[in-house]
Order: structure tokens, then C-alpha cells, then sequence
């Protein structure tokens, strides 16, 4: 073979690999330009209104979606009135409020923390070991000392609602999370900027009278959030071990690189889980969400079973959606 058509073959053979050929980056489908608006940002269940707003402001002046999906949950983590997040969050089993949460940019940067107690913004403290360390992750005791060396105050999360709601709850002990119904407030939040740009954060108490020690779904990147500024983003809320045992959000934006639009790569990550959860003792109660947002600004959302709804914010308004779903609750 001549040196020339040697060079060809190997560059067009490496154009493939790489996933550039005509165009097409990392074996992404082209699809029609969507109708989305940009910019937009959609979270989680009603309390994403009021992040919804705040995030707004960033976005609105020409901010980074990285700052408006850490801004906009924050507001969500200082709310006593939000069981499920930050202060006010329902504690363990022991009475301690601990916090899972993890955020993501467009460089797919991203940082988490998990299991980490008396600090009231962990995504703030998440965004730092993004940016302050060389890991993705810090837990516990690990997490809280960092948190402390980059100044987050020792603040007592447990509200007297809540501890209140644990003393009533030790009474029986029944240990029968019906996300959903009792403790459905997690926020994830997904961004894209004026720039085009995605990015995004959750953040949670986890489920109320967890098991010391236990994580959800939440703080872990691909499973309650993921991002990949080429596609779009997902975040997940609900039954926490359903979404890890399924990778529920890398799924999503790999079914968006496929073509599929974000309503559809949510639907068909949901009936992923319920395939794999057919058997599966969780599987009678089960509630999962999954919010989708691609680059065109086009959303989506979907849910294993009703009641899943979702708050959205561009330039039409802030407004609440309910989702589309699988099953109705019996
Ligand atoms: C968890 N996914 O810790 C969270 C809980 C949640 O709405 O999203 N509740 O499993």
C-alpha cells in the first residue's frame, strides 16, 4: 500500500474511532434541530419553583449554568419546611440529619459528598471538592473536616418538626419508604445557559430512618445526575437504590445520544428499571422520576408510577408540569 493511501486509511480509520467521522461526535445520532428555548432550567417536584427562580437570576443575566444550579438548590437546602433536603431534612434511624449531594458541570467536572451531617449547603461543599480537590467524592467525617477547612459553618440541622416526626416514628420502627408519599422533596436541578451549556446538582436528605452509613442515589454521579455537555443531562429522584442499580441517568443521555429526545430517553430509562425491577421486592412500591434537558433546550420527564411533577423555568415563565408516568398508584 502506498504511504499515501496508508496515511488516508489510518486517519479516516482514527476520524471513526474517535467518533468525528462526518461530524458525528462520540457515536452521537444527529437529529433535528429541537424547540427548546435557551436559557432554561428544570427541577425536581413544586419546591424547584422557588429554585427555579433563583436560578433564574443567574441564567437570565448571562451566568453560568454551574452557578444557577448550585444558587437554585441552595435555596431548597435552607428551607426547614423541605423534609427531605438540607435543614429541615428528616434524620436516620439515630436522629442524625445526614446529606448526600453532587453537582456537575459542562467539562464534566464534577464533585459530591455523601453522608456528610451539620453542614446546611453540601452542594456548595460538593462544588469545592470539585474545584478545591483532586477527587470527585468525599464522605462522612472526610467530608465534614473539609467542609470546615473551607469555612462552612457546624450548624444543627434537626428542626423540632422532624425530630418529632423520627420520636413518632421510633414508636413502631416500621421501615417502609414509600417515596412519593412520604418523603419526596430531593431536589435535582438541570441548567442550560445562554452559551449553551449544561450543567446540574442534586441534593437530598435521603430517605427518612435510613439505615446509619446508608447513601443514596443522590450524591453519585451517573446514577442521580449526569451530565455530558455534548448531548444534555438527567437527574433522578425516588427509591435511590432502584436509580444505582440501573446507572438511571447515564442510561438517559446515552439514549439522547442515540437520537431519542429527552421525553423519550426518560420514558424508555424507566422501563428499564421496571424490567430490571420486575422481580424485585422493591419493585410494589417503587417510584422513580427522571428529568431530562438536551442542548436545544428541549425537556422532558417521566416516572414509574403518578405524582411525579416537575417545575420548569424560561423565558415563557416558572411553571409546574406533571410528568408522564407508567402505573398509577393503586
Ligand atoms: C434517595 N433519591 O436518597 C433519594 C431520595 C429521593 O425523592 O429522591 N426522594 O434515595
Amino acid at each position: 500500500m502506498s504511504s499515501r493511501r496508508k496515511f488516508l486509511k489510518t486517519t479516516v480509520l482514527g476520524s471513526v474511532l474517535a467518533g468525528t467521522f462526518s461530524g458525528v461526535a462520540n457515536g452521537a445520532v444527529r437529529r433535528k434541530k429541537g424547540k427548546g428555548q435557551k436559557p432554561v432550567v428544570i427541577s425536581t417536584w413544586r419546591n424547584g419553583i422557588q429554585a427555579n427562580e433563583e436560578a433564574w437570576k443567574t441564567l437570565i443575566s448571562g451566568g453560568r449554568a454551574l452557578d444557577a444550579v448550585e444558587r437554585g438548590v441552595m435555596v431548597v437546602e435552607a428551607d426547614p419546611k423541605d423534609r427531605s433536603v438540607g435543614y429541615g431534612g428528616r434524620p436516620d434511624r439515630d436522629g442524625n440529619v445526614t446529606l448526600d449531594a453532587c453537582i456537575m458541570d459542562e467539562h464534566s467536572n464534577c464533585g459530591s459528598v455523601a453522608c456528610l451531617q451539620n453542614i446546611m449547603h453540601p452542594i456548595s461543599v460538593a462544588r469545592k471538592v470539585m474545584e478545591e480537590t483532586p477527587h470527585v467524592m468525599l464522605v462522612g467525617e472526610g467530608a465534614y473536616k473539609f467542609a470546615r477547612s473551607q469555612g462552612f459553618k457546624k450548624e444543627n440541622l434537626l428542626t423540632p418538626e422532624s425530630e418529632k416526626q423520627w420520636k413518632d416514628w421510633l414508636k413502631k420502627s416500621n421501615y417502609k419508604p414509600v417515596i412519593n408519599i412520604e418523603n419526596h422533596d430531593t431536589i435535582g436541578m438541570l441548567a442550560l445557559d445562554a452559551n449553551g451549556n449544561i450543567s446540574g446538582s442534586c441534593t437530598t436528605s435521603g430517605a427518612a430512618w435510613k439505615l446509619p452509613g446508608r447513601v443514596g442515589d443522590s450524591p453519585l454521579i451517573g446514577a442521580g445526575l449526569f451530565v455530558d455537555n455534548e448531548v444534555g443531562g438527567a437527574v433522578a429522584t425516588g427509591l435511590g437504590e432502584a436509580v444505582i442499580r440501573t446507572a438511571a441517568t447515564t442510561i438517559t443521555v446515552e439514549m439522547m445520544r442515540q437520537g431519542h429526545s429527552p421525553a423519550q430517553a426518560a420514558k424508555l430509562a424507566i422501563e428499564r428499571i421496571m424490567r430490571v425491577h420486575k422481580n424485585h421486592p422493591d419493585m410494589p412500591n417503587l417510584q422513580v422520576g427522571i428529568l431530562a434537558l438536551n442542548k436545544d433546550g428541549e425537556y422532558g420527564g417521566h416516572s414509574v408510577r403518578s405524582g411525579f411533577n416537575f417545575s420548569v423555568c424560561n423565558s415563557d415563565g416558572n411553571r409546574l408540569e406533571d410528568a408522564k408516568f407508567r402505573l398509577k398508584w393503586n
